[in-house]
């Protein structure tokens, strides 16, 4: 295979996962803008997701949220996504929506919510089992306001204990992701604040722990692809949730921020075989003013532009420059890659997908976003908590 045919090649097996929540209503702690055609529940989220598969090629997954996207009949939901040509993908748990989880989830002190909590992680198991998904993944809101609110070391033993039940109800192809995040709900300290503590609980686990990296998650100016390339190296890196920022957990569309790191993270993924292991491109965006389904197929082509980027990166002229202390040379083969313009690629890529190779023009040209503004009418609209 030329070096062209194998860049394809791996972009055409590409997978992004879209979540779920993405297609419905969201917005900041202000307001909440409500869009015309917004689905109504999780079988139409899976209508859009479907769409977005369709026009992109590469997005075959969708992440679920519960309780937002709970069912009676998660074996019929399945089912349902199955005939529209996608997948269930992660099951994303919720510990942070109950009145009961206002001093954490799994970490509480008291032993009574930590059940609560630790039932509704093992539910989630349940879900994947019914849905065929693989994936469990785990962020928790937990962590104190104040010094002194509670015993930060007594709350790591909670949560090593609660995740410890989980991982052992888990299946033999099934795995945990645990997220981190540095702040928020919590202010002064989160129990999994970072990838080292998500890793240390991890690496206790198993081989079936890994870490999720959400871009949104971390202080300003941290090296993310570094805790990448470490992750992988260590065989601990999940998956991603992709999206970006420019101050805090901004979720907005993946690539939109800041596209140079998007694509320095992907050289890592490429650098340390993320193609070849089992690392989940899933996207956790909300999009609070922009049209969901263009934002989301936006989303997805900006995965696949930087990692087209990554791949073109010349890593025998890099391990060649790198080798010879050319410290010029080798940044500007990494720079090279990034300013190659890969557009006309990912259209022959698409084109030879039998794709129209602009997703975009093709599914507003679809008439779809009309479709679903005409027939959902009535109901309620999903947003978090429906
Ligand atoms: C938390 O900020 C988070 O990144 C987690 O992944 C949640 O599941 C998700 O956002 C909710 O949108
Ligand atoms: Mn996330």
């Amino acid at each position: 295979m030329t070096e062209l045919a194998a860049v394809k090649a791996a972009l055409k097996t590409q997978a992004v996962e879209t979540p779920s929540w993405a297609y419905g209503n969201s917005g900041t702690r202000f307001k909440v803008f409500a869009q015309a055609g917004v689905p109504r529940s999780p079988f139409e989220k899976l209508d859009d997701a479907a769409k977005v598969h369709e026009f992109t090629g590469v997005a075959p997954t969708v992440a679920l949220h519960i309780p937002w996207d709970r069912v009676d009949d998660y074996t019929a939901l399945a089912e349902y996504a199955e005939k529209r040509g996608v997948r269930v993908g992660a099951i994303n748990s919720n510990t942070f929506q109950d009145d009961d989880y206002k001093l954490g989830s799994v970490c509480h002190p008291d032993p009574a919510v930590r059940r609560k909590a630790v039932g509704h992680l093992l539910e989630c198991v349940d879900i994947m089992d019914a849905t065929g998904s693989k994936d469990l993944k785990l962020w928790f809101a937990d962590g104190t306001n104040y010094p002194g609110q509670d015993d930060l070391r007594g709350r790591q033993d909670r949560l090593a204990e609660a995740l410890a039940q989980v991982y052992e109800r888990l299946g033999d192809d099934q795995r945990m992701l645990l997220e981190y995040k540095f702040f928020e709900p919590a202010f002064y300290a989160t129990d999994v604040p970072d990838w080292g503590t998500a890793y240390a609980h991890c690496l206790k686990l198993g081989d079936k722990a890994q870490v999720v990296v959400d871009t949104g998650h971390h202080a300003p100016g941290t090296n993310i692809e570094f805790i990448v390339a470490t992750l992988l190296r260590e065989g601990k890196l999940g998956g991603f949730d992709f999206n970006s920022r420019f101050y805090a957990d901004d979720d907005l569309m993946v690539g939109a921020a800041d596209p140079f790191q998007l694509f320095r993270i992907m050289y890592e993924v490429v650098r340390g075989g993320g193609f070849s292991a089992d690392v989940a491109f899933m996207l956790d965006q909300c999009h609070n003013i922009e049209a969901k389904i263009p934002a989301i197929i936006r989303s997805v082509m900006n995965v696949q532009e930087a990692t087209a980027k990554a791949l073109l990166v010349d890593r025998d002229a890099l391990a060649a420059a790198q080798a010879s202390g050319d410290v010029l040379e080798a940044n500007a083969v990494v720079m090279d890659a990034y300013n190659t313009d890969v557009r006309p690629l990912l259209r022959e890529v698409r084109e030879e997908m039998g794709l129209d190779p602009e997703p975009l023009k093709a599914y507003r040209a679809s008439g779809w976003a009309e479709k679903v503004v005409a027939e959902r009418v009535g109901g309620e609209q999903a947003g978090w908590g429906a």
